[in-house]
C-alpha cells in the first residue's frame, strides 16, 4: 500500500540566468522555473529523490531546486509568500546531503503539524562551493517563526537558522542558534 501524504506537492529546478546584473520580473522568473513532478505519494517522492543527483555530487553546478505544496509557485509573487520569507539553514557543508534529504522528509511527512499551514515549501540553491537550503514561510509574525525555527532545529542537524522576508533585501530579522 502507498503512503498518500497530507498535502501533494511538486518538485521544480530552474534554469540559470542567461543575462547578469538587472532584477528579473515575475514571468522571466517563471520561464526558468521547471517543474518536474506533483507527488502525492511518499513513495513516488522517493523513486525521483533517488535518480536525482545529491549535493555533494553538483559541487561545480548552479542551479536550484524548490520542492513546494502543490497550489503554491515558487515566487515570492505567489499570494502565499507575499509578506512572508526564508528560513534559512546553516549547517556543515559536509551534511548538505542529509540536511536537504531531511528537510524534505520532514516536509512531506508532515513533522511539524502545528506550523504546517505557514509552510510553503523548501530552497536549495547550488552555487560554486555553496549551498543555499531555506524553508518558506507565509506572512506570519515573528514568534510563528521562531517556533518553528525552533522544531526544524530539533529534527535536524544544523548549527542555526535565520529568518529574512522576501521583500527586506539581507535584513536578517532573527537568527536562532
Ligand atoms: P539567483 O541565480 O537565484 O541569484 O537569481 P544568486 O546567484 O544571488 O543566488 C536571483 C535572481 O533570480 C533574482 O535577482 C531575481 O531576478 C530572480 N528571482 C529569484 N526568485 C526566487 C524570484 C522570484 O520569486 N520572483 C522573481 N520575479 N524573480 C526571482
Amino acid at each position: 500500500m502507498e503512503h498518500e501524504l497530507e498535502n501533494p506537492w511538486t518538485l521544480y529546478v530552474t534554469k540559470q540566468r542567461t543575462v547578469q546584473g538587472f532584477e528579473k520580473s515575475k514571468q522571466e522568473w517563471e520561464d526558468r522555473i521547471t517543474k518536474i513532478h506533483t507527488f502525492v505519494t511518499a513513495e513516488s517522492f522517493w523513486s525521483v529523490h533517488n535518480n536525482l543527483r545529491s549535493p555533494s555530487e553538483m559541487t561545480n553546478d548552479r542551479g536550484d531546486y524548490y520542492l513546494f505544496k502543490d497550489k503554491i509557485l515558487p515566487e515570492w509573487e505567489d499570494t502565499l509568500n507575499v509578506g512572508g520569507g526564508s528560513l534559512v539553514l546553516n549547517f556543515d557543508p559536509f551534511k548538505a546531503d542529509e540536511v536537504w534529504t531531511n528537510l524534505q522528509m520532514s516536509l512531506i511527512g508532515n513533522v511539524f503539524p502545528e506550523y504546517s499551514q505557514f509552510v510553503c515549501g523548501a530552497e536549495l540553491a547550488i552555487r560554486k562551493n555553496r549551498f543555499k537550503i531555506a524553508v518558506w514561510i507565509s506572512n506570519v509574525d515573528s514568534d510563528v517563526a521562531k517556533k518553528l525555527s525552533i522544531q526544524i532545529k530539533s529534527v535536524i542537524e544544523i548549527i542555526s537558522i535565520e529568518f529574512r522576508r522576501h521583500a527586506s533585501g539581507d535584513k536578517i530579522e532573527f537568527s536562532i542558534k
